[in-house]
């Protein structure tokens, strides 16, 4: 059973998954209109990833007594100055993402609440490789900069650099 507290941080955890998949399909969106497919399709799954990430919460909240809270979301940017302004702000939000999760973790061991720790350590485990892809990727597109031609070239290997799970 989950205190309250633990109920309502982990619907907070969910919306924030919820928000990350809108952050991802904006940034698709952005890629797409752009002409980079590559990166597009990255981002496409990225943002499958986060709903995914979203689902398992819910389930977990569902399947231990509490109810799931599908809530608004906050409305993503869905235009970039560049590519390395885009990249810095997946950066950015997974760090977010990362520090939302160790405070939840951090809780559950204020509360005692062994169930729900042991269940976060999947979440843990993959924000240390999605914050080393978009580190990895971010210092790539930094490299990069402006140059057409390392960007084409990046478009077309960016694939190969997707999260896994
Ligand atoms: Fe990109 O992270 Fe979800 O958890």
């Amino acid at each position: 059973m989950l205190s309250d507290k633990i109920e309502s941080l982990l619907n907070l955890q969910i919306r924030r998954e919820a928000e990350s998949a809108q952050i991802y399909l904006a940034m698709a969106c952005w890629a797409e209109v752009k002409g980079l497919e590559g990166v597009a399709q990255f981002m496409y799954k990225q943002s499958d990833e986060e709903r995914m990430h979203m689902l398992k919460l819910i389930k977990f909240v569902n399947e231990r007594g509490g109810h799931a809270k599908i809530s608004e979301l906050n409305a993503p940017n869905i235009t970039f100055n560049s590519f390395q302004e885009m990249f810095k702000e997946l950066y950015d939000h997974e760090v977010f993402v990362t520090n939302s999760i160790n405070e939840l973790v951090h809780e559950t061991l204020q509360e005692k609440d062994y169930t729900t720790h042991n269940f976060l350590q999947w979440y843990v485990a993959e924000q240390i490789e999605e914050e080393a892809v978009a580190r990895t990727i971010l210092d790539k597109i930094n490299i990069i900069g402006d140059d057409k031609s390392g960007l084409y070239l990046f478009d077309r290997d960016i694939q190969q650099l997707s999260v896994t799970s």
